[in-house]
């Protein structure tokens, strides 16, 4: 470990949910993990990207130039066919001040379309990392996505976020309604750091 070319990465999310998931896929792996609770405080950037894998990137770059430690960041969400894709990388900012409140903000916009909602989740994932003059640069970038439908009205208590109204997989249960490993064995989230391990596990060393 001690020959690795990034031993320590910072796993640069504000989303407690995300951690937990991250921190999950990622076990195992011989780096140091760190999150932002670890770093002095980075105020967030903004995101202003058009796309998951923009915002991604403006994170990642963000964050390792403020820390000057190797970061890897995601940007995902939820894109729901009927409404054009959104909420898309608006997810976050979706209006409601809960999710109980973006379930019903969401649920009247749906409801002049005929079932079935189709839906998808996707996760961009950016590692960047500073180069030999100490400018962080995008080092690899990847992404996932899981399809799936949204529910008639929202299921389960696990996961976070959009989870409730979502069936990932193929048995019907929503996110609400899978532990964290079985989200992760079908979710956006779990594809993309599956293939994000692979490649920082044949690339970290010196
Ligand atoms: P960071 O930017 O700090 O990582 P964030 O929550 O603001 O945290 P995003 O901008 O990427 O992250 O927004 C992602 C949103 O998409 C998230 O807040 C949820 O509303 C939704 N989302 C993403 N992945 C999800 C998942 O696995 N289950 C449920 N909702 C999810």
């Amino acid at each position: 470990m001690s020959s690795s070319r990034w031993p320590i990465i910072l796993i640069a999310t504000t989303n407690p949910g995300k951690i937990r998931e991250i921190r999950r896929a990622l076990e195992g792996t011989p780096i140091d993990w760190r999150t932002l609770a670890d770093v002095p405080f980075v105020p967030e950037p903004e995101e202003t990207g058009a796309t998951f894998a923009e915002n991604a990137r403006l994170k990642a770059l963000a964050y390792a130039s403020a820390t000057g430690l190797p970061t890897i960041a995601e940007d995902s969400g939820l894109a729901i066919d009927a409404i054009g894709g959104r909420p898309g990388v608006l997810s976050a900012r979706y209006p409601g001040a809960t999710y109980a409140d973006k379930f019903t903000s969401l649920y009247r916009e749906l409801a002049p379309h005929p079932r079935p909602w189709t839906a998808h989740f996707v996760a961009a994932l950016a590692f960047a990392a500073p180069d030999d003059a100490g400018t962080a640069r995008v080092v690899y970038e990847c992404e996932g996505r899981v399809d799936g439908e949204i529910v008639e009205s929202p299921r389960g208590t696990h996961g976070f976020g959009y989870d409730p109204i979502f069936v990932y997989g193929t048995d019907g249960r929503t996110g609400g309604e899978l532990s964290d490993e079985e989200k992760l064995a079908v979710s956006h989230r779990g594809r993309a750091f599956r293939i994000f391990r692979r490649w920082i596990s044949d690339h970290a060393g010196s």
